[in-house]
């Protein structure tokens, strides 16, 4: 039988899992460095909008499998944080209305957004295999799923430091949603450890808690594997968002 690490080494072993975060990924490291063209900035942006409105219905996958009323008050928050509390042009629209900002920001048309025309089958895979697992598996373990968002902080950072020098035809309030996430991911990252030091127990438990942070981290990968190759810089003109 396995010892159970003490919560500092299980928590820093799942802080390990940064190395295979997809800030790594050569199509993040490009987006970054400004190499990539317009056409495939709205690609990204139009493959991460089929990630963002699945967001909400993960969570409420996760509140329907939870029978803890205190733990379900703080998990809505982040439903009402994609889909809005309030008017659709406030700073309350919600987050899922802010990347419809960015969207028309890099010059995607709204009806293209909308109807997902341009997500690529991978991308739509990895993200209905997202909201599968959260629907299938116990509310503890799709709750330690978003701890990927210890790691998201630096993502958006890093876009608000570099995007308004490397892509200037980006409306700089298309941005928004970057700034906004920051301090949601913190508060969100809390709730999540707080659930993994509970819910994981045993070795066996801490041991998954890595496995299903891989399985998420495996998810954004591919997300970007099949941006990255569904957009190529030779893409012909015509087909091109
Ligand atoms: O914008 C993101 C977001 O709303 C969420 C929710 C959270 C989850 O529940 O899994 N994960 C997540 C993430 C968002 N943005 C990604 C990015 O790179 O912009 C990072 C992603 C995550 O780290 O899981």
């Amino acid at each position: 039988m396995q010892r159970l690490w003490a919560f500092d080494e299980f928590e820093a072993r799942l802080r390990a899992c940064e190395s295979r975060y997809h800030i790594h990924h050569r199509f993040n490291l490009r987006l970054n460095r400004g190499e990539l063209q317009p056409f495939q900035v709205r690609a990204w942006v139009a493959n991460r909008y089929y990630y963002q409105v699945a967001i909400p219905r993960k969570d409420a996958a996760i509140i329907s499998n939870c029978p803890d009323r205190d733990e379900r008050r703080r998990w809505v928050l982040r439903i009402l944080d994609h889909d809005g509390r309030d008017a659709y042009d406030g700073d309350d629209a919600g987050g899922i209305e802010a990347w419809g900002r960015l969207a028309q920001a890099v010059g995607l048309d709204p009806e293209d957004l909308r109807t997902h025309r341009h997500v690529q089958p991978g991308v739509r895979f990895a993200v209905d295999a997202y909201v599968n697992f959260a629907r299938q598996r116990p509310w503890e373990e799709a709750a330690i799923s978003s701890l990927t968002e210890m790691f998201a902080p630096k993502i958006h950072a890093d876009r608000l430091a570099a995007w308004p020098t490397l892509y200037p035809w980006i409306a700089a309030d298309g941005l928004g949603y970057f700034r906004s996430r920051i301090p949601l991911a913190t508060r969100d990252v809390e709730h999540g450890l707080e659930v993994a030091r509970s819910w994981c127990t045993t070795r066996a438990r801490q041991e998954r808690a890595i496995a299903i942070l891989n399985f998420k981290l495996d998810i954004l990968w591919s997300m970007l594997d099949a941006i990255e190759r569904g957009f190529p810089d030779d893409m012909p003109e015509a087909q091109r968002p």
